[in-house]
């Protein structure tokens, strides 16, 4: 808040100050204006969001920033359309134009990831998630029941024939990542309901090289013989091989079904090719469209022809109608993500991870793995002696906002947590590179040296407040202010302009 005051202060070293405005600049303020007639509060909240964004450095490893064709597409009169249904099979009337773009969406994500089927209605992972475990369910579990009772609808079976098949849709074993070995919450965590309409077998990375064991796996996933083998993270560092998880889950007859929220946009820029792509060895793809992919947020389902009719059927089985408006912004980040500069920013994010985690490293920092494949970078806390909560809100002080993070076998558990994750999608699309990655690296280093947790009057360090060295925030503030003059956010959108509105 200090920060963003401050810099508000400043306004006009931000953006296109003093210049005739972009048509970017005219179109947010003609939104603005409609906005600030009555909502003036919103209008504020919207234009502080801009400038907090652009004044710390954004290490978020699951945000990015995306273009102002997606944004646009978001803001307008499609919200006002209901299309429960699929394409070309709706329960509403009037549903054309919404065809067209959702079939644009699903044709541009195929096209994006090279995928038998595409399904573009899920408004987040998570259901894009549960879409695709019910297409799961009603494919493997629940199809072959009626059809054993010579049946195709479940409204013309008897109450005990259906209470039997409601019994063994629930009681489907899953194997996935456990939490504080970098899986999701969606993956069979007791909080989700994942955790509580599966029998859950998690499978956890090695606690002292942070490494997932593809051989123990293996065992573990045929002595368990789950119906779905879920792989994919939101905190892992390393590729994952799919064509070696298809053949162990080939020998234990599991669904192979991959999450690739995180790491969508590097299959799609091109980074993870051959056995890290995941779409030619899984039955079922799951991904966010806002991460690495730089699109709307929003979730997507990519699936083999096999679970196509299922997973279509996500609404109004598990999802309510679709959001006719963010397909469009779909649509548009798709395409955007097929051309040759998105290749090159994949590059450059994957390289920009590997050049902080290397100075991290350098700089005597405990990173699990020892560097990473992807876009993101975890850290170890137990060394410096604090936890999560701690690190976090020091980071935030001095310019940084990451989140903190689970480490495996993580003592102070998923809210305080003792680590942190960092990632660079975002501050690559800002155009930043390798120095700057090690001139972040530095600053983190600074910071993490000089945060001590406050004592309780035991003496015991508490988990949550701490003591952060006053010159090197100063410092560090100085040094993140540099880096983000040279690469501001949105540089279209004048500063001095916007400030009419807070
Ligand atoms: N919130 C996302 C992340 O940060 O990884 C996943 O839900």
């Amino acid at each position: 808040m200090e920060i963003l005051n401050d810099y508000i202060k400043s306004l006009c070293g931000a953006g296109r100050c003093g210049q005739a405005p972009s048509p970017e600049m005219t179109a947010y303020a003609a939104n603005l204006d409609i906005i600030a007639k009555s909502y003036p509060d919103i209008a504020r909240a919207i234009i502080r969001e801009l400038l907090d964004q652009r004044s710390y450095l954004k290490l978020i490893a699951s945000e990015n920033y995306c273009s102002y064709a997606v944004q646009a597409a978001m803001g307008n009169l499609l919200t006002d359309k209901y299309a429960e249904g699929y394409v070309g099979k709706r329960f509403y009337a009037g549903c054309d134009n919404v065809d067209d773009i959702e079939r644009r969406a699903c044709d541009e994500a195929k096209k994006l990831f090279g995928a038998e089927h595409a399904y573009v209605q899920p408004h987040s992972g998570a259901d894009a998630n549960l879409v695709a475990f019910w297409a799961i369910l009603r494919h493997k579990v629940q199809t072959p029941a009626l059809e054993r009772l010579g049946q195709t609808n479940l409204l013309n079976i008897s109450d005990t024939e259906w209470g039997e098949i409601r019994h063994a849709l629930g009681n489907q074993r899953i194997m996935g990542l456990d939490l504080y070995s970098g899986g999701h919450l969606t993956h069979g965590y007791r909080h989700n309901i994942s955790g509580q309409m599966f029998d859950v077998h998690f499978y956890h990375v090695d606690k002292e090289t942070g490494l997932l064991d593809y051989d123990k796996l293996r065992k573990q996933l045929l002595e368990v013989k789950p119906l779905i083998l879920l792989t994919g993270f939101s905190a892992y560092s390393r590729n994952l091989d799919f064509e070696c998880l298809r053949g162990m889950a080939d020998e234990a007859g599991a669904v192979l079904m991959v999450d690739m929220a995180h790491f969508a946009g590097l299959v799609a820029g091109k980074v993870l090719q051959s056995r890290y792509n995941p779409i030619p060895y899984a039955d079922i793809v799951t991904t966010t469209t806002h991460k690495t992919l730089r699109g709307p947020r929003g979730g997507m389902v990519l699936c083999t022809k096999e679970y196509a009719e299922y997973v279509d059927k996500g609404c109004p089985h598990v999802l309510g109608g679709p959001l006719p408006q963010v397909m469009a912004a779909k649509a548009i980040a798709f395409e955007e993500a097929n051309r040759p500069e998105f290749q090159a920013y994949a590059a450059k994010v994957a390289e920009n991870a590997k050049a902080l985690a290397e100075a991290l490293v350098k700089r005597g920092i405990n990173v699990p793995t020892g560097g990473t494949d992807n876009h993101l970078v975890l850290v170890n806390l137990d060394a410096p002696g604090i936890t999560g909560t701690q690190a976090e809100n020091a980071m935030r002080e001095c310019g940084l906002t990451l989140n903190r993070n689970t480490i495996p076998g993580d003592k102070n558990g998923p809210w305080i947590t003792s680590g942190l994750r960092l990632g660079t999608p975002a501050l690559t699309t800002l155009g930043m590179g390798p120095d700057e990655m090690k001139e972040i690296a530095d600053i983190f280093a600074d910071v993490l040296a000089a945060v001590k947790p406050k004592l309780k009057k035991n003496g015991d360090p508490t988990k949550t407040e701490y003591n952060l060295n006053a010159d090197v925030k100063k410092r560090s503030l100085e040094r993140v202010r540099r880096l983000l003059d040279k690469h501001v956010l949105y540089p279209e959108l004048d500063g001095a302009f916007l400030s009419k509105y807070l």
